[in-house]
């Protein structure tokens, strides 16, 4: 323990590790990808070997706070005796990685012992690896005679009907590479044992797809000679690139080569109150993807819908001039841009490589043309190799957003041309929940503040030192805050309560200067148009664009004080996101009593129908049969209809979207959402890793589709406006449903299908409740949707 402060000199020295363990004791470090099954294949190691062995283990866990595709470090011992040491292994005789770009990140031998073993899993060749891998890690691996193992777990994963789950194969390898803790043979026959136990829920086909694994990781291992000539290499220079930001270099770079420990107080200098400079994810570059899609531009519409779905923000359309086309890389590939006002221009498609988490979302998606789709995925090796990267580089920080040329809120094709001001965020790949707050911010970031209840939002949205909300190149974009889980509404409330009284205080003071003959008739002017049209997103920031440089030169008193003010003669788009459990459950007394009130403020509930950040708790959104925790036998309560109840009180605007199901509808709820001057409610259907989606997060947006068509999920606008005019409020966005689907839709989620095996006598039952209950709500929507309001 220790600390270096040289700010108050009041430092506690931090001392050496001493590792009082002798080499009896097995030492392991295991780094893996947040959400790959790593820290779960090391627990059931942790079982394997504490329950059949007469050692006693030790184990540890430490993470990073991405919702997956982080890093994840288990620290295991093993040992005849009690082990008395602090958790975190610093001598390991074996260290394991499951992703090989970490060779790159992160100085993993630091903590290895001399003669120890290395694992790595990796597609390359031995020469490729060789080529690949920096000095400074060659170096240590001579010095400290380490030997080389690899294993292409990846491709052994793929090639058995895995998919991308490599944890399986890992933990094998390592048995295969430990026989002193115990015999292989015996260890294999354990680990059998106990993989049963942990997927016989998901059948038995995924049993014998993890036994083949078993077998695989043991046969799949070879070792790379480590050359005791590489210990006289130079080390690298070092590539941090020139003017990063001081947090990025000072705080959030330190911090993701996991040497945060190292810095020292001062380093957090002016960033004492737990601030961080926007968009600090785009300095990650996490390189997570096994596989990034390539662009077929042949099968190309441009329809920009891989980029409207895209969770991470990582593939976008750009479009490109004549000049900007002259300086990228020979290899960039374009197609004459289709679309009014984009005369000679080029457009392209571009992922940036290292943002890149292979969720395989937009591949899915992609329409392309008769049949053929325009996105495939290739290696990322491949693509690196191909200069991908560099060109995605170019692309991503050297050509313009063509936005202004579009009406960006037209449809859901313009919407792509604008920035997204939220991008590469932590959460899981193939996320539900972050289409929908990246296309927010490409509606209305540049004015947007949010207030996020805590949640998966909050965790992706900003934990220290990363956070996906970023700027345009003029400087502005959303203003984000978490305050606590079970306050966020009242606590968005009082930010527009509060931004709209330095507003008023604004508008005094227009009115007194519009008396005042020092005052120039060109800002009086401006000062008019402001007082009418103060609640307009659109003139207000084209007045204040005009007003602030004037006002600049003006001497009275009241002008210069709204200079002060400058930052808010613009609208300001206020919204409250958080996730169902917030919205339904904790936060709901303040939700309600926030929409009571008729303040123009917008609420966004991202309904994954589970507590999702903490694992996937039952909520008041959960269904009826939903197997969650809390629900383990299915649930037997009703879904809460929060639609319904904000719809009661006749002033609140209320949408019901789903991203899969019509991209327009979205777009739409969210254009009057915004532009209704009182309180907004958009419940957002959320596919999470915690439904189980068969074949995986990839088909999120297919199931937000399935959803809607099969009368799971109902799509629906109530704009109060309508009202006014004599028009029913209520608008059904979705077809008839075809409840003949209903069954395909819950057979195709684990949540609902894993019911039959688990409670089996009750599925038939609590399932049939759940349709009859979706079959309710849409008869009454449908009621309502029918009222008369003519008189
Ligand atoms: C008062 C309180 N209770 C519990 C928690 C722990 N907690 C943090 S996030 C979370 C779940 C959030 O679920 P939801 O609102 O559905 O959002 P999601 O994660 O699904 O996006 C919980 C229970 C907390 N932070 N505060
Ligand atoms: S694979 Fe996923 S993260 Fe990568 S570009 Fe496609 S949708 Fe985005
Ligand atoms: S979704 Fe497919 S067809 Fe549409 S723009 Fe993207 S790559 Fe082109
Ligand atoms: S909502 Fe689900 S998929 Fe999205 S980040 Fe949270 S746990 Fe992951």
């Amino acid at each position: 323990i220790g600390i270096n402060d040289d700010v108050t000199h009041l430092s506690l020295p931090v001392t050496k590790d001493v590792d009082v363990l002798g080499d009896d004791v097995s030492q392991l470090i295991f780094y893996g990808i947040g959400s790959d099954g790593t820290v779960g294949a090391n627990k059931n190691t942790v079982k394997i070997i504490g329950e059949n062995t007469d050692f006693y283990a030790q184990a540890y866990f430490a993470y990073d706070s991405k919702k997956s595709g982080g890093v994840t470090r288990s620290h295991l011992r093993f040992s005849k005796r009690p082990i008395l040491a602090p958790y975190l292994v610093k001598k390991a005789g074996f260290i394991s990685c499951s992703l090989d770009t970490y060779v790159e990140k992160y100085d993993m031998l630091a903590d290895i012992k001399k003669n120890g073993r290395f694992l790595l899993n990796t597609t390359k060749s031995d020469e490729e690896l060789i080529e690949f891998m920096p000095n400074s890690f060659k170096k240590q691996l001579a010095e400290k005679n380490v030997k080389l193992y690899v294993i292409d777990a990846v491709n052994l994963a793929k090639d058995i009907g895995l998919g991308k789950r490599t944890n399986t194969i890992m933990q094998s390898a390592f048995f295969k590479l430990n026989e002193q803790i115990m015999p292989y043979e015996e260890a294999k026959e354990l680990m059998k044992k106990y993989a049963y136990k942990s997927y016989i829920k998901k059948g038995q086909a995924v049993v014998e797809l993890n036994y083949k694994a078993i077998d695989l990781g043991g046969e799949g291992i070879r070792e790379v000679p480590v050359d005791p000539a590489w210990a006289n290499l130079p080390a690298e220079e070092q590539k941090a690139p020139k003017g990063l930001p001081k947090f990025v270099e000072g705080i959030a770079q330190p911090v993701n080569a996991i040497k945060g420990y190292d810095l020292p107080v001062s380093a957090f200098d002016g960033f004492e109150d737990g601030t961080m400079d926007n968009g600090s994810t785009a300095y990650e570059k996490r390189y997570i993807a096994a596989f990034v899609p390539k662009w077929i531009k042949e099968n190309c519409i441009q329809c920009n819908q891989c980029s409207f779905v895209c969770p991470h923000a990582v593939i976008r359309p750009f479009l490109s001039t004549e000049e900007e086309v002259s300086k990228a890389p020979e290899n960039a590939e374009y197609l004459a841009a289709q679309g009014k006002g984009f005369e000679g221009l080029k457009f392209s498609i571009v992922v940036s490589i290292p943002d890149c988490t292979g969720c395989e979302v937009c591949v899915n998606t992609c329409p392309g043309k008769k049949g053929e789709k325009a996105l495939a995925m290739m290696p990322i090796d491949e693509a690196i190799h191909e200069g991908r990267d560099k060109i995605s580089d170019y692309f991503f920080n050297n050509v313009t957003y063509k936005s202004d040329l579009v009406d960006i809120a037209a449809n859901p094709k313009n919407s792509q041309f604008a920035q997204p001001l939220f991008e590469f965020s932590g959460a899981c790949a193939g996320c539900g929940e972050t289409p929908y707050i990246k296309l927010l911010t490409q509606l209305f970031g540049e004015d947007m503040i949010i207030a996020n209840a805590t949640g998966c939002s909050s965790i992706y949205g900003g934990s220290f030192p990363a956070t996906p909300y970023t700027t345009n190149a003029e400087g502005r974009g959303p203003a984000w805050a978490n305050s606590l889980f079970e306050d966020n509404a009242e606590f968005g409330f009082g930010i527009r309560m509060g931004t709209e009284t330095i507003r008023s205080r604004i508008g005094v003071l227009m009115e007194e200067g519009l008396e005042d003959p020092a005052i120039s008739e060109e800002v009086k002017e401006l000062n008019r148009a402001w007082l009418e049209n103060r609640n307009s997103s659109l003139e207000t920031k084209k007045i204040s664009k005009a007003l602030i440089p004037l006002l600049e030169k003006e001497t009275a008193a009241s002008a210069q004080e709204i200079y002060k003010l400058r930052d808010y003669l613009n609208k300001r788009s206020q919204w409250i996101i958080g996730g169902d459990g917030w919205a339904y459950d904790i936060g709901f007394g303040g939700l309600d009593h926030v929409i009571a009130n008729n303040e123009d403020v917008n609420i966004l509930v991202l309904d994954t129908e589970v507590y999702s950040n903490t694992g996937g708790q039952s909520s008041q959104s959960s269904p009826t049969g939903s197997i969650a925790k809390f629900t383990a036998a299915g649930k037997h309560g009703k879904k809460k209809d929060l639609a319904a109840i904000a719809m009661s009180y006749g002033h609140v605007y209320v949408a019901q979207i789903s991203s899969g199901a019509s991209m327009a509808q979205m777009l739409k709820a969210f254009k009057e959402a915004e532009s209704y001057k009182g309180p907004s409610v958009i419940i957002a259907y959320a596919p999470c890793i915690a439904h189980g989606i068969k074949g995986g997060m990839g088909n999120s947006q297919r199931q937000g589709k399935l959803a809607v068509e099969s009368g799971y999920w109902t799509i629906l606008r109530y704009d109060p406006r309508l009202a006014a005019e004599g028009k029913n409020p209520l608008q059904i966005d979705s077809k008839e449903p075809d409840w003949d689907k209903y069954d395909e839709f819950l057979s195709s989620e684990t949540r609902y299908a894993q019911l039959k095996e688990i409670n089996h006598e009750e599925a038939q039952r609590l399932l049939e409740l759940n349709k009859a209950e979706a079959q309710r709500r849409y008869n009454y929507y449908r009621r309502l949707a029918a009222l008369d309001y003519s008189a």
